[in-house]
């Protein structure tokens, strides 16, 4: 499913985010930015040993935030290094928080001259977060960017699985439509 926002094009396919061939790919990471599980783990496996070494320099990164590195031995040049939050009840930031962090990774992806990026479904995997209210955060932060920010010419928003694909696809014809 692609569609087209001013200039840009958001595109939404079924995938692995290790494999895609863009300028940077996002990484679901925590504040430690020292590696995980699902996406983080597979991501590290894939770029080698040298990814965790770049990012032990960094410091660690905020919740709702996000640092670049580079992507090492994987097809994207860089990896963005996003920190969603781990969802409780919805009552504490977490919509925000996501927000910021999708819109954090778009800003790093303006400010290092990146035109390409391939986004995963940030927290909402061991951190909790409801798919379909994250969706709705994710599409609306990114199309609200793309629309100010011709120079993001490309973003993929990549899906592991067909149930999830469904659900991103029907969310982002609702965000299209309101
Ligand atoms: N490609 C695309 N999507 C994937 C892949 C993949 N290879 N693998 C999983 N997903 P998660 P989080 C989907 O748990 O919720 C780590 O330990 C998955 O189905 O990776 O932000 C970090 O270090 C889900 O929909 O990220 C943190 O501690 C989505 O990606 C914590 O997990 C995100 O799932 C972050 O949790």
């Amino acid at each position: 499913m692609q569609v087209e926002i001013g200039d840009s094009v958001l595109e939404l396919v079924e995938g692995d985010i290790t494999r895609q061939d863009v300028d940077a790919i996002v990484n679901a990471a925590n504040t430690s930015l020292l590696g995980g599980g699902g996406v983080d783990g597979a991501i590290h496996r894939a770029a080698g040993p040298e990814l965790l070494a770049e990012c032990r320099t960094l410091g660690g990164c905020e919740t709702g935030s996000a640092k670049i590195t580079r992507g090492y031995r994987l097809p994207a040049r860089h990896v963005i290094h996003a920190v969603g939050p781990v969802y409780r009840d919805g009552r504490h930031g977490e919509a925000g928080l996501l927000a910021s962090a999708y819109r954090t990774c778009l800003e790093l992806a303006s400010e290092n001259h990146l035109a390409s990026i391939a986004f995963p479904a940030i927290s909402t995997g061991i951190y909790g977060y409801p798919a379909e209210d994250a969706a709705h955060i994710a599409f609306r932060t990114i199309i609200d960017y793309l629309s100010e920010h011709p120079e993001v010419k490309f973003v993929r928003y990549v899906l592991y699985d067909a149930r999830s694909f469904a659900v991103h696809a029907r969310v982002l014809e609702q965000v299209l439509a309101a």
